[in-house]
């Protein structure tokens, strides 16, 4: 690295999450640059990495009897301002504009002239298409988009919802996700042994933290139409709990065909031995878990919604079909199912594609560029 260092406080949700996961990763990538990482959130994010140049600052969140709900968004604005003057950090990375954009504008805020970091706020998904319609939200995640030195969100798609919801003039730039796996700690034998695989039967795999929004009603709804049962399992990793799907999974008889995995960390080991991957959600800026399966050579089926059709380009690196459409979905992994062909070659262009655009050496560059821009300024 030619130029400084530079120290990054980075801020996200830790629990299972797009968002979250992005947000490690980029710190992961940036640590081996050179560079110096500090993550500021309530818990070690998910999937934080540990190494050199590598830390972790814990917002404790008090509750008083005073407050009916505790308060997170000034414990965090007091943590980034204290790691931003002891540590001298350049910029403040957050993701997920509530409350995450709001607290770092008012660290900054709280520190003297020449000690403030850029705030560099990076919009993943529901803080733009749900909360930024919400009257109680939205004028605040106008006014940090407005103060923040940079927005950045994760597919083209993101960029126009925020323009259209929230009237945003000023230039956003577009930097896609990325991905870079570990190497698997598992045999794709193995893994297919712990779940259960027969020989023959091929692997569906569906990842979500399954809220509302990834359908999981159409997920069920849609392996139950596939005709030839025995010839597939579906595995589920899930970030959340699986328990109010299982009324569903017994009435379509699907009890013997699903397999659920909750808060798995090492999910190389299932992307390696998946087949293909299965997403039903009814919104999605960029679909994180689709772009996993990709970089492993998977081809997915899911809804063309919201970002998916920056990242997949339908009848060639995985099949997408119009929201909703359960039947067209079924067919497609069917399709899938029988051609291994098929499966191969969108499976092999899915992976060219994933490391051309989507991969850390495409994605982290621009991120550090971007922070050269704003602390410059
Ligand atoms: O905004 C959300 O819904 C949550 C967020 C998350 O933390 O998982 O998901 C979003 O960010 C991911 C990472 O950029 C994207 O891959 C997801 O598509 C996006 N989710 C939605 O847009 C629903």
């Amino acid at each position: 690295m030619s130029e400084r260092p530079l120290k990054i406080g980075i801020t996200c949700y830790p629990s299972v999450g797009g968002s979250g996961i992005l947000a490690s990763e980029l710190g992961e990538e940036l640590a081996q640059r050179g560079h110096e990482i500090h993550f500021i959130s309530y818990e070690r994010p998910f999937r934080m990495p540990t190494g050199p140049r590598v830390f972790f600052h814990p917002v404790v969140v008090n509750s008083y009897d005073l407050f009916k709900y505790p308060d997170y968004t000034l414990p965090l604005s007091v943590k980034m301002a204290e790691v931003s003057r002891d540590h001298g950090l350049d910029v403040l990375h957050v993701h997920y504009a509530v409350p995450h954009a709001t607290a770092a504008i008012l660290a900054r805020s709280m520190l003297p002239l020449g000690k403030k970091p850029a705030v560099v706020t990076t919009l993943h998904g529901t803080d733009t298409t749900l909360l930024g319609k919400d009257p109680g939200y939205g004028p605040a995640i106008s006014h940090a988009l407005a103060a923040s030195d940079a927005i950045t969100t994760v597919s083209e798609f993101m960029r126009r919802e925020t323009v259209r919801l929230l009237g945003v003039q000023r230039p956003i730039e577009v930097i896609h996700n990325f991905f870079e796996p570990h190497a698997p700690g598992r045999s794709r034998t193995a893994v297919r042994r712990e779940l259960g695989l027969q020989s023959g039967e091929k692997m569906l795999l569906h990842l979500s933290n399954l809220r509302a929004l990834k359908r999981i009603d159409l997920l069920l709804e849609t392996v139950a139409g596939l005709r030839t049962r025995n010839s597939f399992k579906l595995v589920i990793l899930a970030g959340s709990s699986f328990k109010p799907y299982r009324a569903q999974v017994r009435r379509l008889g699907l009890t013997d065909r699903i397999v659920v995995r909750e808060r798995v960390s090492s999910i190389e080991d299932y992307l390696q031995a998946a087949d293909l991957g299965l997403f039903t959600s009814e919104s999605e800026s960029f679909c994180l878990s689709i772009l996993e399966l990709m970089r492993f050579g998977r081809p997915s089926a899911a809804f063309a919604v919201g970002g998916i059709p920056e990242v997949v380009t339908s009848g060639k690196s995985g099949l997408l079909v119009p929201f909703g459409d359960t039947a067209a979905l079924t067919q497609a992994v069917e399709t899938l199912l029988k051609k291994p062909s098929l499966r191969t070659k969108l499976g092999r262009a899915a992976q060219q594609r994933a490391q051309k655009h989507f991969s850390a050496a495409a994605i982290v560059p621009r991120y550090e560029a971007l922070y050269r821009r704003v602390c410059a300024r």
